[in-house]
């Protein structure tokens, strides 16, 4: 009688948790970055920073509409080739996801806000930093780090005034990227009235550089600035070092990762290298991003590259939205989220301004010193 018994209240147990889960709303969040090729540690480095948001939100238990929300992240990779890019985020929109985070690349993720755009997902970039990303009317279209005029203007200006270049050579990888931040970085030089010796470019695969070295190396540059990413950099370094160039290196945040000192390969002088993430904190802020990147490290025992932390909060914002909203439906919550404001993330405060860029982006100008970065200054 008594093992009946059990039994029944199992099966009434069993059904009630059951009604409850099936009221419970299941939230799909995109992510995209390329998780294969030459920057796949960027890409992992991103998608972990979403996974921890993911993983933390459905531990912290958020409500949204008077249900408690199930957040499922849908990851994919697109190998930063834009057409793979673009495949991404149809299949991301095919599978009826809630909002996405990313792409990593502006080459990627601008073709695919006209995707997310068509179908109404908000989307929040947390590195694309061209600035045409922003800049082609899309109501979805978001993100969270300062851009390229920001970025190569900044860095233009530190190479002609503080690093007191006096004859600066430029290269570029011809991506939106590279190519769009390399030419900012020029007009920051001449700005600060400083001299661009030469401009070569390459791709964002090449892996000999001789030829467009060598060319430079006649024109004896003081400062070398190479728009494109560290999985380029680390090489053109070690040959800068081959053919006698001391040079100081310059780049933007793409370059600005933990992993250029072990792609250099032990080339790298204490000091050479000055790059800049786009974002940064300081003063009390600083220790919620300190504590994040202890948090990673012991999570995945990895330490964060760069935009980890940048995807965390950009996962974190789209969410605080909904619970606002009230609504994961993208339609109710996207003006929310537009009108984000004063958001505390780790990376900062989050505001986002009339085209879906953050309000008052800061940069983290960076050297290194014995194989590691070392913050310079955090400017605004
Ligand atoms: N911002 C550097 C890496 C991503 C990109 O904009 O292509």
């Amino acid at each position: 009688m008594q093992i009946k018994l059990n039994i029944v209240v199992g099966a009434v147990a069993a059904l009630l948790s059951g009604a409850a889960m099936s009221q419970d709303l299941v939230v799909k969040i995109g992510h995209v970055a390329p998780t294969s090729g030459a920057i796949a540690h960027l890409g992992k480095d991103n998608e972990l920073g979403a996974r921890l948001a993911i993983e933390e939100l459905n531990a912290k238990g958020v409500m949204i509409g008077g249900k408690k929300a199930k957040f499922e992240l849908l990851a994919e990779d697109d190998a930063g080739d834009p057409k793979q890019g673009t495949a991404a985020a149809q299949k991301l929109v095919d599978s009826k996801v809630n909002g996405v985070v990313g792409h990593l690349n502006s080459g990627t993720s601008i073709p695919a806000s006209k995707v997310y755009s068509d179908a109404g997902v908000p989307q929040i970039s947390p590195s694309a930093t061209n600035p045409k990303f922003t800049r082609n009317g899309y109501k979805t279209t978001f993100r969270v780090v300062a851009d390229d005029v920001h970025l190569g203007g900044t860095l233009g200006r530190y190479a002609a005034k503080d690093l007191k270049g006096k004859s600066i050579a430029v290269i570029d990888d011809r991506t939106a990227y590279g190519q769009g931040v390399a030419d900012e970085f020029e007009k920051g030089v001449k700005g600060a009235g400083g001299k661009v010796v030469g401009r070569e470019f390459t791709n964002d695969k090449a892996t000999d550089f001789t030829a467009i070295l060598t060319s430079l190396k006649g024109k004896k540059p003081d400062v070398v600035f190479f728009g494109g990413m560290d999985a380029v950099a680390g090489p053109m370094l070690r040959q800068m070092k081959q053919l006698g160039i001391e040079a100081k290196f310059m780049g933007g945040d793409g370059i600005c990762s933990g992993e250029l000192p072990k792609l250099a390969a032990g080339t790298m002088g204490d000091g050479q290298v000055v790059c800049a993430e786009a974002g940064g904190v300081e003063g009390e802020a600083k220790k919620s991003m300190d504590d994040f990147k202890a948090k990673f490290k012991s999570k995945f025992n990895v330490d964060v590259q760069i935009y980890a932390p940048y995807v965390y909060d950009a996962v974190n914002v789209m969410v605080a939205a909904m619970a606002k909203a009230g609504s994961a439906d993208p339609a109710k919550y996207l003006p929310v989220l537009a009108k984000t404001t004063g958001y505390k993330g780790v990376t900062g405060t989050i505001a986002f301004d009339e085209k879906g860029d953050i309000k008052n982006g800061a940069l983290t100008l960076y050297t290194y010193k014995g194989g590691a970065r070392e913050q310079l200054a955090v400017v605004r």
